[in-house]
């Protein structure tokens, strides 16, 4: 019987087929699919936090209620993601836990502290650029419930990307001191945000066997590139430099070759030294404790209304 589940799961992939939360799926697949899916989920909410820091200091009303918005998409995302690793059959809470505990990973970027209005910019423009280059490909997931998050997650991640850009424009059409602090988020956005897309393929511990599943399309080097040269004329366009003296573009390959990544940066930030990694968990979890009565309300609700 198991020889006959795994033909059929691996006909499914073959063909193209999604694999719902009821299929037969191997152990491994369903470890690494909870995984990825709540790591992602754990990287929307804590990403509310380094833009949520701008809110009451927005530069109008007009871009207070944008960037209203776009943190509460993020929350949103958080969301229909834990509900799609939820089933999994993993619980909210035990993800949750995984996350406080320090055990869940979220994205190395939202460790980094966001110093000027222009971090707003550059977060809109780099992270939610990188963050639509990653995920657009998601969109083919072979399991159902996260490729099917991903398909709204994405419409909203574009509208972010635009609104960054918009930031950067307008800074760069500004003022010299407004210019000169786009020019200074950018110099410090870029090589995390380069980052984002994780380890080189050869480095890259998980890639291989995500990808034989078809979870992941499109390889982390591959993305990275694909990145860099979609953002190379978009700051171009904006009248910025991109922080690396090696970015040329390559005629042979037709594209632009870069610089050595900082890989032990990436490491100590992974390991939990990055700069903000500290505050960024204990926010979180201290909104998970003030929360707590808002859950137990919600619990004894239910409970007396016979719902689940
Ligand atoms: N940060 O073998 P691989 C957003 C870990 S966008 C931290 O290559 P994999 C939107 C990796 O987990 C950001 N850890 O792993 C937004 C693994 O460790 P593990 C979130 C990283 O899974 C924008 C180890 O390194 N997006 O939130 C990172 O095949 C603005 C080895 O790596 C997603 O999560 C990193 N950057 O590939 C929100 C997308 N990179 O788990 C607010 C979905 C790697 O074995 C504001 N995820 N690691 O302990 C993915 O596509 C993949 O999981 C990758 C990593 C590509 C991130």
């Amino acid at each position: 019987l198991a020889s006959q589940q795994q033909a059929r799961f691996e006909a499914a992939l073959a063909k193209e087929q999604k694999i719902e939360a009821q299929d037969w799926m191997p152990d491994a697949y369903r470890k690494t699919l909870v995984r990825q899916i709540s790591q992602h989920a754990h990287s929307e909410i804590i990403g509310m936090l380094p833009e949520g820091n701008w809110i009451t200091r927005a530069p109008s009303l007009k871009r207070k209620a944008i960037l209203l918005a776009k943190v509460q998409d993020e929350g949103g995302h958080g969301l229909y993601l834990y509900a799609a690793a939820e089933t999994l059959g993993t619980s909210r809470e035990q993800m949750l836990d995984a996350l406080h505990s320090g055990r869940a990973k979220y994205s190395s970027i939202f460790n980094y502290p966001t110093l000027t209005w222009a971090d707003m910019g550059a977060i809109g423009w780099l992270v939610d650029g990188a963050a639509i280059m990653n995920q657009v490909p998601l969109c083919r997931c072979s399991y159902g419930p996260y490729a099917r998050a991903m398909i709204r997650i994405c419409k909203e991640e574009s509208f972010h990307q635009r609104q960054g850009f918009d930031i950067m424009l307008s800074l760069c059409k500004g003022t010299p001191a407004q210019k000169a602090m786009a020019q200074d988020a950018l110099n410090r956005w870029w090589w995390p945000t380069v980052m984002m897309f994780g380890p080189n393929d050869d480095s890259s511990p998980n890639s291989r066997q995500s990808m034989e599943w078809g979870i992941k399309r499109i390889s982390n080097d591959a993305l990275r590139q694909k990145f860099i040269d979609a953002t190379v004329p978009q700051a171009e366009l904006l009248g910025l430099s991109i922080p690396d003296p090696a970015l040329k573009w390559n005629e042979e390959r037709s594209h632009y070759d870069f610089g050595e990544i900082d890989w032990s940066e990436f490491m100590r930030v992974l390991g939990g030294d990055g700069p903000c990694n500290k505050e960024r968990l204990s926010t979180r979890m201290k909104a998970h404790e003030d929360g707590t009565w808002v859950r137990e309300a919600a619990m004894a609700y239910a409970k007396k209304h016979g719902g689940k």
